[in-house]
């Protein structure tokens, strides 16, 4: 399996990691600490060494409860960053976006890849993409951050992913968008309690053989992880989250979004050395 954004194939024979790197000042889990610009290369380029081939840039906080950013102060945040990966790294650079102006200035740039948690509903978002040749990142969200985690509710979450996924599929399809640059996500966290979460990860494997699409899945750090380790502190959830985003890789997931590349990138290459033996004396 393999996609193509903006001139960069990525071949999905393998599984890839992407790696998280949040321009806003609240980010959670890592405080805030890579607002700057030399900071956030820094920070990258660490990722890449420890084997993230994906970086996704964020100047949104999505975290549940966080106030919505302003337009040109996203721009700010973000487009700056995109730039400097470019120019500097060899990285494939994704934007972790809903708005249509980031969408459209970092395609202008050379971004490769819209990660939209809103799965482009934001007005102008579709058109924005459409116009672009990026891949598109379409993930499952119930409500919106401000309140997504009052009640979340379904009568099959499994059922309601995968038609919400569809829906969105099709829709990006009759905007122009080939489904060769098109990946799904389950939305760990987004209007989910454990339960839906962990249900969606044991299922995993028939949400991607009803949409026939590569899956990208992120679990890092997130409450799902906390709930079930008791681990209250984000940084402490690092062997839970690798434990998740192996069992997503087994369960079919193709990129991993992760905070912590070379935990996940270690757990990743025993699974692999446990597939192929014989490439070990
Ligand atoms: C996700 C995301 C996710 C995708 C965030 C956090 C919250 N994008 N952006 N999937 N989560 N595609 O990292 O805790 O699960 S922001």
């Amino acid at each position: 399996m393999i996609v193509t954004g903006a001139g960069r194939t990525l071949d999905l024979s393998q599984v890839r990691i992407m790696g998280i790197l949040n321009v806003t000042p609240d980010s959670f889990s890592d405080g805030g600490r890579f607002n700057h610009l030399d900071a956030a290369l820094q920070h990258a380029e660490q990722m890449l060494a420890d084997g993230a081939t994906v970086i996704d840039v964020g100047g949104e906080s999505t975290r549940p409860g966080a106030e919505p950013v302003g337009e040109q102060q996203e721009l700010d945040r973000v487009l700056p960053v995109v730039e400097a990966l470019l120019a500097k790294t060899d990285a494939m650079v994704s934007v972790d976006t809903s708005t249509a102006s980031v969408i459209g200035e970092a395609s202008a740039l050379g971004a490769h890849m819209v990660n939209d948690v809103r799965a482009l509903r934001r007005d102008g978002a579709l058109e924005a993409a459409a116009a672009s040749d990026m891949l598109i990142c379409l993930m499952h969200m119930q409500g919106e951050p401000q309140t997504m985690q009052f009640d979340p509710s379904y009568t099959s979450v499994l059922d309601d992913v995968s038609d919400f996924l569809a829906e969105r599929v099709e829709v990006c399809e009759r905007a122009g968008i080939t489904r060769s640059r098109m990946l799904i996500d389950p939305g760990f966290g987004f209007g989910k309690t454990t339960r839906h979460n962990y249900e969606l990860i044991q299922r995993l494997q028939e949400l991607q053989q009803r949409l026939q699409l590569p899956l990208l899945t992120g679990l890092s750090r997130k409450r799902m992880i906390g709930e079930v380790t008791g681990q209250r502190q984000a940084d402490q959830r690092i062997a839970g989250s690798v434990a998740g985003a192996l069992l997503c890789a087994m369960n079919g997931a193709r990129i991993l979004r992760v905070h912590d590349v070379r935990a996940t990138a270690d757990a990743l290459a025993v699974w692999n050395a446990s597939q192929h033996p014989s490439s070990w004396q």
